[in-house]
């Protein structure tokens, strides 16, 4: 409660100042009405809280870990394997708020939606369902919507075959019907899941896929929310209110695939790959699902890029091993060497060992490159790496969250435009597929969790957390892109229980992901956050002349520098400055610089590269992360101007002016560090100077 009490009050100093003097009964009055808004969008919760009751006391001796993931291998076609999409307009039904178990009660599943007498519409998928109408119900909808549609299997797929189905992600609560079987239930959005269909399905025949999503957070979702029933605000409808600054879009928000494997299939393949001295490495482990022990041999082929074979071996009933490539052709960043993102192509193939007959087949792309750190830096290939680039969201019009690969394309041609190398995965896990293009591109991704604001601390959201953080280690691990994992934005880590909280969660993270640092974006002030002592890297966010002292960009390079001195000196681990930025109006310009205005945007950056450039001579400062890359919508209020305006880029995708600043600081930064040569487009011709 304080550490809202003192956000309001920063954000409203003078207010509250006058009617302090005038009438102390009013200032509760206008406190207490801003509670709600006061802590979720600003950087100034720093008071240490009067500890309450279920903060401290309860205990973790209940902890159950999470179960490990298995299987969920990206759906790549083979010799041995299909895959069919099933993306496109499915019918929709927005369930009642009111009564959201309705549909459950009446079996709509067993059904089918057309039954129900409810009118169904087109829903494109993937999209979030939010902005697709018109309508406000829509896109305020607080419970449960369901989707349906009918696919065929082939008879083909009937004999010695598996048929999977996969979703890309659901957000937030999910449970699968086939023909009115439930097949499938998930929770935590942003995470792919599957489940093998092949004895609900109607081979040669018409099936029926149902799905159920609920969008609803509370106190143990990841992340938290809260709804409010009978809200006299919203004409009885519940009201759904979270904290976190991005809107809460919902529904079928990545590919939905129909895929098949062998019997005998390979289900899981761990890698982990090192460079030294031009000698790289790839240490693998398979999981072959054996129905009978079956001996497989297994043999592994690395290609590269041009389909040559590097390296070949066999193994005999060993399904882990490591293929050693002398003169290895590393996978580098963008900007860090000629060929950024090069790829191997690696192919798993088992056969039966006494037939040799070719069980199953499957064939993914491969970076391999070392990732390493100490105290003060964080090195690629044994060389330190300086991270310039931004916080990004998964966010556009019409679609919302959903998987569009014109986006994708367009945000990966402008990241690459604005000499950016990084970006965070805030607030949340991007799709697979952009993780397959930053692969490619060599665009470095700092893989942050779904947990964002978190503050009422607790053992099933802490089990909920880790489930979060297993599951994204597990889908992302074998990506070259990924140098470290994010474990959490902003929890509200001034709280005595986020210190047990963090010790369990980072104890146990370590466990299963030991080869990439794990860091956090806090907000908390150095001497009185809870978390960062468990993290490898440091990672803080601070809106300096913009949330406080706003207008005063001349305060900005003194407190930045010391701000980030003050990290470092109390844990001594390298430092990243996570978030810092200003919501600017495109096209809106004043001089002298006014806030709001793109000058404002541009005067606040130059402050901030000041700081930077005055950190970088300190080995410990490794990276700047604008906040934004690109404007996104959030939730009604009444200092967002259709959403958080703090992008560098329009939600559109086009620049505003402080784009082109970034992109020569950014590319002057690589010249700077890594001598590569600038774009001949960089600076306008103005004059001969000569
Ligand atoms: C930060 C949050 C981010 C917000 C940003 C802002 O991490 O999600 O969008 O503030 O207010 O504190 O723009």
């Amino acid at each position: 409660m304080l550490h809202k009490l003192r956000c309001s009050m920063n954000l409203k100093t003078l207010l509250v100042c006058w009617i302090i003097a005038f009438n102390a009964s009013l200032v509760f009055a206008v406190i207490s009405a801003n509670l709600e808004d006061s802590c979720s969008e600003c950087s100034l919760c720093f008071e240490e809280p009067v500890p309450r009751e279920d903060d401290i006391n309860f205990s973790y001796e209940a902890l159950k870990l999470p179960r490990p993931t298995t299987g969920l291998l990206y759906p790549r076609e083979s010799e041995t394997r299909e895959v069919r999409s099933l993306d496109g307009l499915w019918r929709f039904i927005k369930s009642n708020s009111s009564d959201s178990q309705q549909g459950l009660l009446e079996k709509w599943y067993e059904l089918g939606l057309e039954q129900t007498g409810i009118p169904t519409m087109a829903m494109p998928v993937p999209a979030s369902y939010n902005d697709i109408t018109v309508h406000a119900a829509l896109r305020d909808h607080v419970g449960i919507v369901w989707y349906e549609r009918s696919f065929f299997p082939p008879n083909s797929w009937e004999r010695e075959q598996r048929v999977w189905l996969r979703f890309g992600s659901v957000h937030y609560k999910t449970e699968v019907w086939i023909n009115g079987h439930s097949a499938l239930r998930h929770s935590i959005g942003h995470l792919p899941f599957e489940a093998e269909i092949s004895k609900f399905l109607k081979f040669g025949a018409e099936n029926r896929l149902t799905l159920m999503c609920d969008n609803r957070l509370n106190d143990t979702t990841v992340p938290q929310g809260t709804v409010v029933y009978n809200s006299s605000e919203s004409n009885n409808e519940p009201l759904q209110t979270y904290t976190f600054d991005f809107f809460n879009y919902a529904g079928i928000h990545r590919s939905v695939h129909l895929y098949t494997t062998p019997l005998v299939y390979i289900s899981d393949i761990a890698l982990h790959t090192d460079v030294q001295n031009k000698r790289g490495r790839i240490d693998y482990k398979l999981m072959v699902n054996h129905v009978d022990q079956t001996p497989c041999l297994l043999r592994v082929r690395l290609l590269d890029k041009s389909g040559q074979l590097v390296r070949e071996q066999e193994n005999t009933n060993l399904l882990d091993g490591t293929l050693v490539v002398p003169d290895v052709n590393p996978w580098w960043p963008y900007l860090m060497h000629e060929q950024p993102g090069y790829l191997y192509n690696l192919e798993f193939a088992i056969h039966a060992k006494d037939t040799m007959r070719l069980l199953d087949v499957y064939r993914m792309p491969v970076g391999i490159r070392s990732v390493e750190w100490n105290t003060k830096s964080l090195f690629i290939n044994g060389v330190p790496v300086y991270l310039r680039g931004f916080g990004k969201h998964e966010d556009s019009d019409i679609r919302g969250k959903g998987l569009d690969y014109a986006l994708l394309a367009r945000d990966f041609s402008l990241l690459k435009w604005v000499g950016a190398n990084v970006y965070r995965t805030s607030h949340y896990p991007y799709s697979e597929e952009s993780m397959h293009f930053a692969d490619e591109q060599g665009i470095m991704i700092v893989d942050e969790c779904s947990s964002v604001n978190a503050d009422i601390f607790g053992l099933e959201l802490l089990q909920n957390h880790m489930s979060a953080l297993e599951q994204l280690v597990h889908r992302d691990r074998n990506h070259a892109s990924v140098i470290a994992w994010s474990i959490a934005n902003e929890p509200r880590t001034a709280k005595n229980a986020s210190k047990p909280y963090f010790d369990k969660l980072t104890a146990y993270v370590r466990t299963i992901a030991t080869d990439r640092p794990l860091t956090a974006a806090t907000n908390v002030e150095w001497d009185k956050d809870h978390m960062v002592q468990f993290l490898d890297i440091i990672g803080f966010n601070r809106y300096n002349a913009w949330y406080h002292n706003e207008g005063q960009v001349d305060i900005i390079a003194k407190n930045v520098y010391n701000e980030a001195n003050d990290w470092y000196n109390r844990f001594q681990r390298p430092i990243i400055m996570f978030e810092y930025g200003a919501d600017t109006m495109e096209g809106f310009h004043m001089l002298p610089a006014f806030i709001w205005s793109e000058d404002y945007q541009v005067a606040l950056f130059t402050q901030h590269f000041q700081a930077f450039d005055k950190l970088r001579n300190q080995e410990w400062f490794i990276g700047e992360f604008v906040w934004n890359f690109a404007d996104f919508k959030t939730a009604q209020k009444y200092h967002r101007v259709g959403g958080n305006k703090k992008g560098v880029f329009t939600r559109n995708r086009q620049p505003k002016e402080a784009a082109i600043l970034l992109r020569r600081r950014y590319h002057a930064l690589a010249f700077k560090l890594s001598n590569v040569s600038l774009p001949s487009d960089l600076f306008d011709y103005i004059i001969d100077w000569s």
